[in-house]
């Protein structure tokens, strides 16, 4: 529980910064700005997983008040929140387990449609 709306913004601002490092890297491997390396590749898409679990927490009711980029709109539509949320988790999941294996394509299917989980969140939930 957190003490104030702050702390909540400040605990999913932290997790998205973290999910934001991994996200950068792996994108960086697979446009070719840095070698692929597979073992990195896979410890950043199994980070994700992890972190994707942890935001929703920070959504507290009230927390759209202060310096967020989170809109109102989230809490008067929990449900699809909820719900991109957990495909978003899913996704994140698909991902490390693709990450895993050799099949590049696997990889950078799986790789976009968490992308597209983050982007279709921010498109509707975030402010620009
Ligand atoms: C990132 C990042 C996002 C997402 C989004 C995916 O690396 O910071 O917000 O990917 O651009 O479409």
């Amino acid at each position: 529980n957190f003490e104030s709306a702050d702390d909540a913004i400040h605990y999913r601002q932290s997790a998205f910064g973290l999910i934001a490092y991994q996200f950068g890297d792996m994108s960086a491997m697979l446009k070719g700005k840095k070698e692929f390396n597979a073992d990195v590749f896979a410890k950043r898409a199994e980070n994700v997983a992890a972190l994707s679990k942890l935001p929703a927490e920070g959504f507290i009711a009230g927390s759209d008040k202060g310096n967020t980029d989170a809109l109102g709109k989230i809490w008067e539509n929990q449900a699809d929140f909820d719900s991109r949320m957990s495909e978003f988790q899913e996704n994140a999941a698909k991902l490390a387990v693709a990450a895993k294996g050799t099949d590049k394509d696997a990889i950078k299917s799986a790789f976009m449609n968490t992308g597209k989980s983050c982007k279709g969140c921010h498109d509707n939930y975030k402010k620009d």
